[in-house]
């Protein structure tokens, strides 16, 4: 049975405790490997080896970091399809999409964040004939990275890239529920030149190395991914040690679907922004909203589509969707839909747990959702449910479609369909969350910032967001 183990100071280790995690294939629903189960030694041993690595980073300045980070990107991709396999294998994502979406974003992270360093520019204030003051905005020192598991190589790499580039050694900690890819990137780090130490990998469960990482004083700041709950104790933590925080939590994400709108492009992209990785992304789409006049042609057209939608092997590059991420999730989402129905949920279509044949049978399937009938106040509506669930609901004008959008405590993003453009501003202007995609979703340009309001986080993400974020800005005031 393979061993994923930890990276720290250079070396590949199994966790201080001897201790082992079992890790789960999703589709099989069987143990294909063991985790190192480390703890807080783990994570001291990898705060020492990063303490001692950061002369040796800086040293090598904005140019020589970013050619090591450019070389690492190249031997991803030199090795896309093994990473594509394994985080299909891992996540239970169909493999066609690891290997479209989250293995080129990876290395798409570590190419714009290596060259972004290069040109990130910082600002001078002249104060006439008195002084002037620039901005010296220098690497922090050591920085922790938490991520989750629903886009493990990529949510991991969209971290440790910008933190690395901006001058700082990492102690990261992947999910412990999808290790793999993390683990196969620490094979990658010494071939592509990168001094031992600047990059540590602490493989476990949240409560300990997350914890730990957290709690410990040498780490002064924090990027997070996942859910809510987590980041408000990670907040509740950190809050005493005045310790840098961005954390990106969930999202309850509205689609405003206005009747003027290009329909077929729409229901298209509709389904993906619904669906796609099992809908377990934090920017999918779970509260559709139609304009009441195009309420039941959308609704029949919809289902349509998403009973076409394909749920088997991700192996198998026809499948639309794979399995869910482990069996506790799939219990997760199959309780929410029993409370949707409590709550006078009508089921569209889908509803149940998918049993399929052969080495799959005790995989973790779920058959795309969709609900109506629920009003915005209940709990289907008002919960991150992070998976293949969405809801339907008509609003009248305008006024009702935002005042629906914004009900929720979550701001990440939101999609508007219409084809008028002023509509477009209004709207986007109005809603509450961190992305509004008009006429498209997931389209992503790596400069912009990308985080939400309200509980779906603080802080964010992105470009010069993330430059900023992994740095101390310092003023430096000169008298003339
Ligand atoms: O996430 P956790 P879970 C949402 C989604 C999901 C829910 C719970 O609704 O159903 O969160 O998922 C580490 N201190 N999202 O329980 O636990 C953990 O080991 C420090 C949204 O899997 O938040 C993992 O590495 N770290 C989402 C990371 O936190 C801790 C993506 C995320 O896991 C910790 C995933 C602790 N006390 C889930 N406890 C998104 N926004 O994309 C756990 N961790």
């Amino acid at each position: 049975m393979d061993e994923l183990l930890n990276l720290i100071g250079g070396k590949r280790c199994a966790a201080m405790s001897g201790g082992w995690i079992d890790v789960h294939e999703p589709a099989t629903g069987m143990v294909y490997a063991r985790l190192a189960d480390s703890d807080e030694r783990d994570v001291q041993a990898a705060v020492e080896a990063a303490t001692q690595a950061c002369a040796v980073w800086q040293g090598l300045g904005r140019e020589g970091r970013s050619q090591i980070l450019l070389r690492l990107a190249d031997l991803i991709e030199r090795d896309l399809e093994r990473f594509a396999q394994a985080e299909s294998r891992d996540n239970g994502k169909p493999v066609r999409l690891a290997r479209t979406v989250d293995i080129p974003r990876a290395v798409a992270n570590f190419r714009f964040f290596a060259t972004a360093a290069v040109h990130f520019a910082s600002e001078a204030h002249l104060m006439d004939d008195v002084a002037v003051n620039y901005t010296d905005r220098q690497p922090i020192g050591v920085v922790g990275a938490i991520s989750p598991w629903n886009l493990p190589l990529y949510l991991f790499t969209w971290k440790i890239a910008p933190a690395l580039a901006a001058g700082n050694c990492v102690v990261a900690k992947p999910s412990e529920v999808t290790p793999l890819t993390a683990h196969l990137l620490a094979d990658l780090v010494e071939e592509a030149g990168m001094p031992p130490g600047v990059l540590n990998i602490v493989q476990g469960l949240g409560p300990k190395v997350g914890a730990a990482i957290t709690a410990h004083p040498d780490i002064p700041a924090i990027s997070f991914t996942g859910g809510t709950r987590t980041g408000a104790e990670i907040a509740r933590v950190a809050a005493p040690m005045f310790k840098k925080l961005s954390l990106e939590l969930g999202g309850k994400n509205p689609v405003l679907v206005f009747a003027d709108c290009d329909f077929e492009e729409m229901l298209t992209t509709t389904v993906r922004s619904s669906f796609r990785n099992q809908g377990q992304i934090c920017l999918c789409g779970s509260r559709i909203l139609v304009e009441r006049s195009i309420y039941e042609r959308f609704k029949q057209a919809f289902v349509e589509r998403v009973k076409a939608l394909h749920v088997d092997d991700p192996m198998d590059p026809k499948s639309d969707l794979g399995a869910v991420v482990s069996q506790q999730h799939m219990e997760k989402v199959l309780e929410h839909i029993r409370l949707a129905k409590e709550e006078g949920a009508t089921v569209l279509c889908g509803g149940t747990r998918i049993v399929l044949g052969g080495r799959l049978a005790k995989g973790w399937f779920l058959a795309p959702t969709v609900l109506e009938g629920l009003g915005p106040g209940c709990r289907t509506n008002q919960e991150e449910i992070f998976g293949p669930v969405v809801t339907m609901q008509p609003f009248d004008d305008e006024a009702h479609a935002l005042a629906l959008a914004n009900d929720s405590p979550y701001g990440l993003a939101s999609v508007v369909w219409t084809s008028e453009v002023k509509r477009a501003h209004r709207v986007a202007r109005a809603l509450r969350t961190g992305i509004v995609w008009v006429n498209c979703w997931m389209v992503r340009d790596l400069r912009t910032p990308f985080g939400g309001m309200k509980q779906s986080g603080i802080g964010r993400e992105g470009g010069v967001e993330a430059l900023r974020f992994f740095t101390e800005a310092k003023n430096v005031c000169i008298r003339l």
